[in-house]
């Protein structure tokens, strides 16, 4: 009981992000180190601009609502994203993973999100490593 505990702490922090879906991901999720290739880039502007606002998430990550990601309202805000070598990034156009759902596979660069007609729409995210 107590090992068990001690490992989800571990586990929690080495999560970048503090989202509202950590309890869950914590419970559903064993991983003992951070798998670097296992990431995602979201970008506020098109053509992964890093003039404009732009944050990494460690993947695994469930973020069932980006309001407050990362001290920073990304709700409707995502314009281009990138994927990395180990990860799967499914994006909503609702929170709590709800809308419409696209999937995004490893080494994906979407420049403009307006391809999938999710261009200022996503408000939740599920990033799971493996390509
Ligand atoms: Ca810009
Ligand atoms: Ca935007
Ligand atoms: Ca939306």
């Amino acid at each position: 009981m107590m090992g068990e505990l001690m490992r989800h702490v571990v586990m929690m922090a080495g999560f970048m992000g503090m989202g509202l879906g950590l309890a869950y991901a914590a419970a559903d999720l064993e991983i003992k180190t951070i798998d670097k290739a296992c990431y995602a880039e979201i970008f506020e502007d098109s053509d992964f601009d890093k003039d404009d606002p732009h944050v990494r998430i460690q993947g695994p990550a469930q973020i069932t609502n980006l309001t407050d990601y990362s001290g920073r309202n990304w709700n409707n805000e995502i314009e281009s994203i990138i994927v990395g070598p180990n990860a799967t990034m499914r994006v909503y156009s609702d929170k709590d993973f709800k809308g419409i759902e696209v999937i995004l596979p490893a080494n994906k660069r979407v420049a403009e999100l307006s391809v999938v007609n999710m261009s200022d729409e996503i408000e939740s995210i599920k990033l799971t490593c493996g390509g």
